[in-house]
């Protein structure tokens, strides 16, 4: 990585000096060792797999959601709908509707070398959650680093999130950044990743048991950072990305600290993320079902702060 672009995550510029900044450790030469992948993950809180899934099927699942993105009006109808070219003023980033009815998508995400991936790391039979996130990342958008416990932390925290560009994501699309070795920060570990969105300080006179983040147990959405470069400072430690091509997939702990880098594109950047788990395990039951729940009212719990 000689020649970066500009990168930023939530408009802020990332220092893109080698102490602050640099490239996911490829895992691909050990893709068949179950010892050596999980003795990775705990020491990188993360596994990058360029090219382990099949480039052609995630094709098939980008067409698929961008013709439904064509459809909807968000693509500029000048260009293909592959390109993925925003019509301007379209205002998206979060759009889990494009995995409704989407047997492609199904396919890719929780069948053949997904599961075999998860079955080898986790050594046992294994359950994907029932709700499927997908990122239609809009120009100039990216997401707030966080981690992922403080959503789905009410069942176990074996828990690994595999994060599926698809499309190729290029440094300007902006795709995927984890904070090198977060997921063994004690302060964290101790503090933010206990914290759970949809819980609800009941003996706080301003608590409030409805939004996500709200009620006084942990900030807003639940994010941990609005300022990715203080973050990254405090730390000590350097935001790591790729230049994610289709087939790519990387995997991550539920404390691993993660956000995207700024859409400096024309292109809505597509991605999902999808979770995974021993079987035999506990399961945080708000992303279970023909229709989880999620972050909805039945989600909410009141607690003493
Ligand atoms: O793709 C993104 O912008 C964010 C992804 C994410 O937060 C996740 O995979 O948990």
């Amino acid at each position: 990585m000689t020649t970066l672009p500009p990168i930023s995550c939530l408009g802020k510029p990332l220092d893109t000096s080698p102490e602050a900044f640099g490239l996911l450790r490829p895992s691909m030469d050990i893709i068949d060792d179950a010892i050596e992948l999980r003795q990775r993950m705990a020491e990188d809180g993360y596994l990058y797999l360029p090219g382990y899934l099949d480039r052609d099927e995630v094709l098939s699942v980008r067409r698929a959601m961008t013709q439904r993105l064509a459809d909807d009006g968000y693509l500029d109808p000048a260009y293909d709908v592959m390109e993925s070219i925003a019509r301007p003023g379209s205002d998206l980033a979060f759009k889990p509707d494009l995995a409704l009815d989407n047997p492609v998508a199904h396919h890719l995400l929780y069948t053949g070398r997904m599961m075999a991936f998860y079955s080898r790391l986790l050594g046992g039979e294994v359950r994907h959650y029932d709700f499927t996130w997908v990122r239609a990342v809009a120009p100039g958008k990216s997401t707030p680093p966080h981690c992922d416990v403080v959503y789905m932390g009410r069942g176990t925290h074996q828990l690994y999130t595999s994060w599926t560009p698809i499309g190729d994501c290029g440094l300007e699309v902006g795709g995927l950044i984890v904070l090198e070795k977060s997921h063994r920060n004690p302060k964290l570990l101790a503090n933010y990743c206990q914290k759970d969105v949809d819980a609800w300080c009941e003996n706080r006179r301003d608590a409030a048991p409805t939004g996500l983040g709200e009620g006084g147990n942990i900030g807003r959405h639940g994010w941990l950072s609005k300022d990715p470069v203080s973050l990254r400072e405090r730390l000590g430690v350097r935001w790591l990305t790729a230049e994610y091509r289709a087939g790519d997939l990387v995997v991550f702990t539920v404390q691993t600290v993660h956000a995207s880098i700024t859409n400096r594109s024309n292109q809505i950047r597509l991605s999902t993320d999808t979770r995974y788990q021993l079987a035999s395990e506990p399961v945080d039951e708000r992303w279970i079902g023909p229709k989880p729940i999620a972050h909805g009212p039945e989600a909410k719990r009141g607690i003493i702060c």
